[in-house]
């Protein structure tokens, strides 16, 4: 299984992504997570990447490109993957379809998460005072979903259109989420 989670920031979709890839049996790739542990390791791709991120920006496709890149040739690939915010621009999908296309492969569904705006702002403000992270702010959440909105919402419409969309509600207990996208994908 070749897996995608798309859905505003604060869907779920990182939360969701660990549990689904589990039962599932294939690694959960973040693209957030990558560039988080890069910038607590002080890596030259942390420092150029926490810039962005901490003004809620999309760090550079080519950087974001070539760093997904590399995580999909590793083996553990090899049975499948579940993509966690990636690809939220239409030169990441169209780089990702030349990805796997090298290789023969494809995406089998791509889990859409859907839930309330404002609800979301909340759990990201709860996470800030939980985790500190430097992205949650009130007016950097804003933007990161101004950016979404733009750039990755119309995204959906592409995967729709290749019949890939499978439209999960966000909204609930995350437990009752989890069990929407297993049934959607045994679906
Ligand atoms: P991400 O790490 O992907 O951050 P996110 O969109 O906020 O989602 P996340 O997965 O962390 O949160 P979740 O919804 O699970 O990206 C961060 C930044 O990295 C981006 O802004 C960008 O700068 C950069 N980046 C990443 N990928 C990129 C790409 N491809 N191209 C360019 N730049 C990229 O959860 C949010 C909160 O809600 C949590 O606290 C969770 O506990 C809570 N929650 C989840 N489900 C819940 C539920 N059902 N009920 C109540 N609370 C819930």
């Amino acid at each position: 299984m070749r897996l995608v989670i798309m859905g505003p920031p604060g869907a779920g979709k990182g939360t969701q992504a660990v549990v689904v890839a589990q039962s599932l049996g294939v690694p959960h790739i973040s693209t957030g997570d990558i560039f988080r542990a890069n910038v607590s390791q002080g890596t030259p791709l942390g420092e150029e990447a926490q810039r962005y991120m901490d003004a809620g920006e999309y760090v550079p496709d080519s950087i974001t490109n070539a760093m997904v890149r590399d995580r999909l040739s590793r083996d553990d690939c090899d049975p499948g993957f579940l993509l966690d915010g990636y690809p939220r621009t239409l030169e990441q999908v169209n780089e990702l379809d030349a990805m796997l296309r090298s290789d023969g492969r494809a995406i089998d569904k791509v889990i859409e998460l859907t839930v309330d705006t404002e609800a979301v702002v909340q759990r990201l403000l709860n996470r800030a005072q939980e985790q500190g992270r430097s992205d949650d702010t009130a007016e950097v959440i804003r933007r990161r979903l101004e950016v979404y909105f733009e750039q990755t919402a119309p995204l959906t419409s592409v995967y729709r259109e290749r019949g890939l969309i499978l439209e999960v509600d966000g909204m609930g207990d995350v437990p009752v989420v989890t069990e929407r996208i297993l049934s959607a994908l045994s679906g």
